[in-house]
């Protein structure tokens, strides 16, 4: 038998930690055009035109829908950016983040 090898004795002083994430989520407004946010959420979120139909008419069905879930900076950056395409138009459409896990 192999005595030789020995295992580690203690645990890793620290685990690496994973950063909190934020949903990005999509509001329903009764004016920005569907084709429109469906463009939006092509451009920003890199959905195809099913994924992003999918979460436009769930949008425009329940009021909201999550659109994904990234890092803080990255959540707030694309709802930035997201929201900015609408405004550029004079559309409300309004994504906004909120914390997942
Ligand atoms: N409710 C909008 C319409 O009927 C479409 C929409 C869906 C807007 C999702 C914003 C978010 N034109």
């Amino acid at each position: 038998m192999d005595t030789t090898r020995s295992r580690p004795k203690t645990k890793p002083a620290s685990k690496t930690e994973r950063p909190p994430l934020y949903k990005v989520i999509l509001l329903n407004d009764d004016f920005t055009p569907r084709d429109f946010v469906v463009s939006v959420l092509q451009a920003i979120f890199r959905m195809t035109e099913g994924e992003a139909l999918g979460v436009m008419l769930t949008a425009h069905r329940k009021g909201a829908c999550v659109v994904a879930v990234y890092t803080r900076e990255i959540a707030e950056t694309k709802a930035m950016q997201a929201t900015e395409k609408g405004r550029r138009q004079g559309y409300p459409l309004a994504f906004t983040t909120e914390r997942d896990a």
